[in-house]
């Protein structure tokens, strides 16, 4: 048994079932982990600062886990009651990916990842990957989401168009890429790092979904400085401890209008005298009051089922 002090410091890099890659020496080297006895508090997730314990075979024991200084984290996918999957720690951005066809950019998908990034405190950004497929009213979604301030961005993992513009918008920051099956999220990946090998997957040829390649986050470094986490593509994204009273602060294009429905508490669904409501179409984007509303009922439904 070592001690404390001889534990290595490292980052998981990938998960694979009960295994754990963690880059140890600045990355320079992948140790194979398992978790030890220890209880960590959390379930490590990638991105988390781990420390290890190295064995005779230079295989590792993940005996520590550092403070999270953020973390993503989604209701899981059939539990409807409480529980939660955490997707990746320690970023600083979310990079929502959306595909401009096959499939085509789901708003409301796009609106839950922004919530949730705000509601966690972490930044986001925009990025429109298969922009060569890109027709008339791909430009005016775009066009919504630069409006409201997220930086944002037009790529073709295909043709790579918009690469720069890619790799300025993750220099030097941990992101996390984050978006629907097949939007192209590993491709992007492969064209930041052209390098490594990363399995790309073919879409349904009748859905023009895709078929959840990948099943496990990946990180990977960037040679200036910062990383970029590739995660698994999800339909749903079941949001986290976010309130229907709260939904509306999430929204920041909501912000300047909040103070003055004319009744308080507003739900800005259906009451008379609703700024926001009466915002939609002038100062708001009809879209993305759709999108709050189809949240909020959603919210709704989940807290009836949850207090009865
Ligand atoms: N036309 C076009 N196709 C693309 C582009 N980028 C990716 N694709 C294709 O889209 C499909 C899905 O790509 P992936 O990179 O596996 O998508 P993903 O988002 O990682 O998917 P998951 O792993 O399921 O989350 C593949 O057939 C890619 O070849 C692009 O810019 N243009
Ligand atoms: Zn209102």
């Amino acid at each position: 048994m070592q001690t404390e002090a001889s534990w290595i410091a490292g980052t998981i890099v990938r998960t694979e079932g009960p295994e754990y890659v963690v880059a140890i020496d600045r990355g320079k080297v992948d140790v194979q982990c398992v978790l030890g006895r220890r209880r960590l508090g959390n379930r490590p997730v990638v991105g988390d600062k781990v420390g290890i314990e190295l064995g005779e075979d230079q295989r590792g024991t993940i005996n520590a886990l550092q403070p999270r200084t953020s973390e993503i984290t989604r209701a899981a996918s059939g539990g409807r009651r409480g529980g939660t999957k955490t997707i990746v720690a320690n970023i600083d951005r979310l990079v929502v990916v959306a595909s401009a066809q096959e499939p085509p950019p789901r708003p409301g998908l796009i609106d839950r990842y922004l919530v949730a990034a705000r509601k966690q405190g972490i930044a986001a950004a925009l990025c429109f990957n298969k922009w060569e497929l890109a027709k008339g009213g791909d430009e005016a979604l775009r066009a919504v989401y630069s409006k409201l301030g997220y930086p944002e961005i037009a790529v073709s993992a295909k043709t790579g168009e918009g690469l720069e513009d890619l790799e300025r918008l993750l220099r030097g920051r941990q992101s996390a890429f984050v978006g629907h099956s097949g939007v192209g999220k590993t491709s992007l990946m492969r064209l930041i790092f052209p390098d490594i090998e990363l399995r790309v997957g073919a879409l349904n040829p009748n859905t023009h979904k895709g078929k959840h390649t990948t099943t496990h986050s990946q990180l990977l470094a960037l040679p200036q400085g910062g990383y970029v986490v590739d995660t698994p593509g999800i339909r749903e994204f079941g949001l986290f401890e976010v309130s229907s009273e709260e939904l509306a602060t999430l929204f920041p294009d909501f912000e300047p209008y909040l103070e003055s429905c004319r009744y308080r508490p507003c739900s800005h669904t259906h009451e008379p005298g609703c700024a926001i409501k009466s915002a939609t179409g002038t100062g708001l984007e009809p879209i993305r009051y759709e999108g709050y509303v189809r949240l909020y009922e959603e919210l709704r439904e989940l807290e009836s089922q949850r207090y009865g």
